[in-house]
């Protein structure tokens, strides 16, 4: 079995069984004029991740990993949108809202179309979810069945809110999870820190971590 030397210890997965996970790289998330700026978020910390996940991506199709990419984002009549979510807190733009890029997390709307450098091929899976966890109300664990996997690499934004819930979530199920460590960001560096240090924590309580550096060095052509 391959074994990535990860925290807080090494990371075996049988082969066959791995498949990526690419949470929500967004340009409502990544991009100036969406969703995470008009929460009052610097976009260009989430940006600067693109090129490591970008190689990642390329080395997990190159092995015969599948990689499965989820977005945040809602229909065009928000009846997936509860009050609980569209009305928290005091954004400049709500989610529905026109903005420069569509409106905000709605789905077709350019905003919520993932970033080019990271666009989706033919034939791989695109999970559009209403939650923060990816399980909720979609068929991604359909998707993770049709993949074979029982082993996930986490990546993607933001760190702590859908990164961090759906492995929470994928982990519950039975997934051994490891976070890329250098292919997840926050617009808090504090937070992704923290997350971090508490999934691996406890003996992987929630799961590994490792760079993308230490992952792509196991993963055979
Ligand atoms: N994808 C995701 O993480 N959605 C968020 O709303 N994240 C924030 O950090 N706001």
């Amino acid at each position: 079995m391959p074994v990535v030397p990860a925290q807080p210890f090494d990371y075996s997965f049988p082969e066959g069984r791995l498949a990526l996970v690419v949470i929500d790289m967004q340009r409502d998330f990544v991009e100036p004029g969406g969703f995470g700026e008009s929460l009052g978020n610097d976009v260009t910390r989430l940006q600067a991740i693109v090129p490591a996940l970008q190689r990642l991506v390329t080395a997990c199709r190159e092995a015969g990993v599948p990689v499965i990419h989820t977005r945040e984002c809602h229909r065009a009549d928000l009846s997936d949108l509860p009050p609980a979510k569209r009305d928290r807190g005091d954004p400049a733009l709500r989610i529905g809202d026109p903005g420069p890029m569509g409106r905000i997390l709605v789905a077709g709307e350019p905003g919520a179309e993932i970033v080019p450098a990271l666009a989706p091929l033919p034939g791989e899976a695109v999970i559009d979810k209403p939650g923060k966890g990816a399980f909720y109300a979609t068929a991604f664990a359909d998707a993770l069945e049709a993949a074979n996997a029982s082993h996930l690499l986490m990546t993607g934004v933001t760190t702590e809110v859908c990164v961090q819930t759906t492995m929470r979530e994928a982990n519950d199920r039975g997934y051994e999870c490891l976070l890329v460590e250098d292919c997840t960001e926050s617009y808090f560096p504090e937070f992704k820190a923290a997350t971090l240090e508490m999934v691996r924590a406890q003996g992987a309580i929630v799961g590994w971590t490792a760079t993308s550096d230490q992952v792509i060095e196991v993963l055979s052509p």
